[in-house]
């Protein structure tokens, strides 16, 4: 078969796969299985798919009110927890280290956005910095979120990654959500511009949901197949003219 036909079959097969419908790979809502008509309790395994879920750089964690300062966009009517953050960073230290971290394998997938919902205390960090990681170790900057107001939710902050080469179909694929210093300086400012910025402000998270396209395996395998193939042929016809 001539490799520009696969070039030009596997070129269709994915365009049609990604006309097909976003589907939630993972997703938390934080609330409790059960509910128990207490927000001050909740659970950090996702309600839809797998994952993990993690404090960094010394953050604590509990649960709180989802519902309360004008809620997230969670549709539970009761119970509705959010995951309570707080520890942050002193004034004008640990730009960037500080927040939370998601895993998601993004196997199968393609065209992989992330969105969350986030309250901001008055006190806390006014610029939140999303990064991506393709190995689960390094991260890179993505978006940097502003908050315009304390004791505020900021639902549907939202990252499309479809454009970020190796974020498909990656077992390793993770995601941070840290507090940042504003653009440019060396400190933090507060979510309500009247207040000062604190280490204990909070960062309230709900509905944080990763979204992608089922890709068939078979899919990916002829691609990788494909790659391979027309690297071969491309050795072949260099050899060939070299002689
Ligand atoms: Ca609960
Ligand atoms: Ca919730």
């Amino acid at each position: 078969m001539n490799s520009k036909f696969i070039v030009a079959a596997v070129a269709l097969s994915f365009a049609s796969a990604s006309a097909q419908a976003s589907l939630v790979i993972s997703q938390w809502n934080f609330n409790s299985i059960t509910p128990d008509n207490n927000t001050g309790s909740g659970i950090t395994t996702p309600n839809i798919g797998n994952g993990t879920a993690s404090v960094i750089g010394g953050v604590t964690q509990a649960f709180a009110s989802g519902t309360a300062s004008g809620g997230s966009s969670d549709p539970a009517l009761t119970d509705n927890s959010g995951w309570q953050t707080t520890t942050y960073a002193a004034q004008s230290a640990g730009d960037k280290t500080r927040g939370v971290q998601f895993n998601v394998s993004t196997l199968g997938f393609s065209d992989i956005s992330i969105r969350y919902d986030v309250r901001h205390s008055n006190t806390s960090a006014r610029h939140q910095q999303v990064q991506y990681s393709l190995d689960g170790i390094n991260f890179i900057d993505s978006t940097l979120f502003t908050a315009t107001a304390g004791d505020t939710w900021f639902n549907g902050r939202s990252v499309d990654f479809s454009n970020i080469a190796g974020v498909a179909n990656n077992a390793n694929f993770a995601f941070r959500i840290v507090s940042a210093f504003a653009p440019g300086t060396s400190t933090y400012l507060p979510s309500n511009p009247a207040s000062s910025y604190g280490a204990g402000g909070t960062l309230r998270f709900d509905m944080v949901t990763v979204t992608g396209v089922p890709v068939p395996a078979a899919f990916w395998m002829m691609a990788s197949g494909l790659i391979g193939m027309v690297c071969v042929r491309r050795r072949h016809t260099a050899a060939h003219s070299a002689i």
